[in-house]
């Protein structure tokens, strides 16, 4: 039998209080490919108790687990039609609360997602307001006629005429009541109407009772949509589809700061210990400096995606080569931004970002050094780090053939309007294959069998062939893995108050590939040097402080003033 020992041991003094998540490490479960209890390919709640043992390992302090609420799965779950049911797709509400208390029982925490900008089409809410013009529901959601003038239900008749993040309009025409109601997300997804009172306190009722049951925080989706500009302008279209950007309208809008108060008041006050934290397209560092000042009592912290959005071109499937030092110069401009005004949340990937060490760093030649050199850049800044399942293994994009290989909406959609407009379908796969969402999805490499150790049965999507040497298992005793690597930044973080909420000060390396800063606190500067590039680099001798001591590094200790490709070393000097 393995005993698992409470990963919250050391640093009291920071863990303890209201800012506890400033030194927590978050791991973020997507439960359909996590681990698979129950054997038919599709993982689950008793998969992921399953694997506890891993994230003791690991040393994380919190999950954040994307939904498993009841869903018709037309977006993977972000489509809820019951918000107080588990899906049973991936258990029971007994799986649920045994998860959070096997999580509790080792110190770890669970954040749920919470998915309040739109439901499910097929949530009790929608169909009654979906029923007729004047049920009493037909306000929480956003119903509005046909542009005046023409006939509802023809393509370009909408109300407004914005591009879906899922691709083509963002209103779907109801024939039994003849309106369009709008979602900024698939037609399955409709936007509720949070102006009105009504709908914002259901919410409210319903994260209560999860808090209730015992859950310790809140991820938000796309939180930020939730107000939009009254009047719902038209965006500047595009020649081609006629539609465009209309976020200037349904982003950040002029409430948003007012219902984030709101729900703060209704919901979290008088309560300790929760983690919040919003997911936020588009947003800018002064719009999360104002979401995370801790006196203006909103969130904890917020999703940014500036360095995710670095390589889109016309859009994130025209994938364009990153700057060289332009996720340096990104990280640095979100550091400077929100110190002591906010605080940020550091992440390299989710559930809807390609593999960080394919997409960032050179998955083939460098794999390890990498991988490891992007956690350790992440890790070591001032923020809360979030961990994407797989991630800790250095887990990389898969060979997608064609579509039928993937299984995404989004791609889905893209796909089939790509085809209408004529687009080269070939440019559009490679588009996939870099950034498609179904790259995160791919099930976790546990063990080199078949399946991954995954599953028992054939994977609802498959398992990435390099399992057979990229596994956990495979690195768990290995001291190099990228396993161990980002089980020692963790546990730097637990042991070293400059890592938590040391000053950040970028310094400049002389070559834009080498991302080079430090981390001060009263007697302590902690220096991070990484070689971002295959080449090797030669630094200046002074970035090497004399009577310093290299803490960690990714090759052992590091030679001088050469830094070998991909190359990242942690130094430690004391100053008093
Ligand atoms: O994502 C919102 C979002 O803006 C994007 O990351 C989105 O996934 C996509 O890349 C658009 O191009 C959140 C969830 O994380 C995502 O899984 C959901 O599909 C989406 O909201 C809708 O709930
Ligand atoms: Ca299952």
């Amino acid at each position: 039998m393995t005993t698992i020992q409470p990963t919250t041991d050391g640093l009291s003094a920071i863990q303890e209080g209201n800012e506890w998540w400033k030194s927590a490490v978050v791991y973020q479960v997507y439960p359909r490919s996590f681990a698979d209890g129950n054997g038919d390919g599709i993982g689950d709640i008793q998969g992921i108790i399953s694997r506890i043992p891993h994230l003791v390992k690991l040393g994380v302090d919190v999950v954040w687990l994307s939904p498993v609420y009841r869903s018709p799965h037309a977006d993977a779950g972000y489509d809820i039609s019951d918000y107080q049911a588990i899906d049973p797709l991936f258990g029971t509400m007994s799986d649920l609360d045994q998860l959070i208390e096997s999580l509790h029982a080792v110190g770890i925490k669970l954040v749920m997602d919470l998915v309040v900008n739109h439901t499910s089409d097929e949530h009790p809410w929608f169909i009654e307001s979906r029923s007729s013009r004047d049920n009493p529901k037909r306000d929480w959601y956003w119903w509005r006629d046909a542009r005046p003038g023409t006939e509802p239900g023809v393509v370009g008749t909408e109300p407004t005429n914005w591009e879906s993040f899922f691709s083509g309009p963002t209103w779907s025409y109801d024939e039994t009541t003849g309106q369009y109601y709008l979602h900024l997300f698939a037609a399955k997804q409709p936007d509720l109407n949070w102006e009105n009172p009504e709908v914002r306190h259901a919410v409210y009722d319903m994260m209560r009772w999860w808090l209730d049951r015992g859950i310790d925080g809140f991820r938000m989706d796309v939180i930020n949509l939730i107000s939009k500009h009254p009047e719902l302008p038209d965006a500047v279209p595009d020649p081609v589809t006629g539609r465009g950007d209309g976020s200037a309208y349904y982003a950040n809008g002029p409430r948003l700061h007012e219902y984030l108060k709101e729900m703060n008041c209704e919901v979290f006050e008088g309560r300790s210990g929760l983690l919040t934290v919003g997911e936020m397209p588009g947003v800018t560092v002064d719009e999360a400096a104002l979401v995370t000042a801790p006196e203006r009592e909103e969130l904890n912290m917020v999703f940014q995606f500036e360095h995710v959005g670095l390589d889109h071109g016309r859009d994130k499937f025209d994938v364009i080569p990153l700057a060289n030092g332009a996720l340096a110069d990104n990280f640095s401009k979100w550091q400077y931004g929100l110190a002591g005004r906010g605080w940020n949340s550091l992440y390299l990937s989710n559930h809807d970002q390609p593999r960080p060490v394919s997409r960032f760093g050179n998955d083939k030649e460098y794999w390890r050094e990498s991988a490891t050199a992007l956690g350790t850049i992440l890790h070591l800044q001032q923020g809360t780090p979030y961990i994407y399942q797989g991630e800790e293994i250095g887990m990389t994009n898969s060979a997608f053939q064609s579509i039928h290989d993937f299984r995404d909406v989004e791609a889905f959609n893209y796909y089939e309007q790509a085809q209408a407009t004529g687009a080269d379908l070939d440019e559009v796969l490679s588009g996939f294959r870099a950034n498609g969402r179904d790259n995160a999805r791919t099930p976790v490499q546990w063990t080199g069998e078949r399946y991954a150790g995954f599953s028992t049965h054939q994977p609802w999507i498959d398992v990435n062939a390099n399992h057979e040497w990229l596994n956990a298992n495979n690195q768990y005793d290995d001291p190099g893995s990228v396993f161990n690597h980002y089980r020692a930044l963790i546990k730097l973080r637990k042991t070293s108050r400059a890592v938590v909420t040391g000053d950040f000060e970028r310094l400049d390396a002389g070559d834009a590939s080498v991302f080079a800063f430090t981390r001060t606190e009263v007697g302590t500067e902690i220096r991070v040097i990484a070689n971002l590039s295959d080449n090797p680099m030669s630094i200046d001798p002074g970035l090497i402080p004399h009577g310093s001591q290299q803490i960690l590094g990714n090759y052992g200790d590091h030679q001088g003033t050469q830094l070998r490709p991909w190359e990242a070393i942690v130094l430690e000097t004391h100053t008093q």
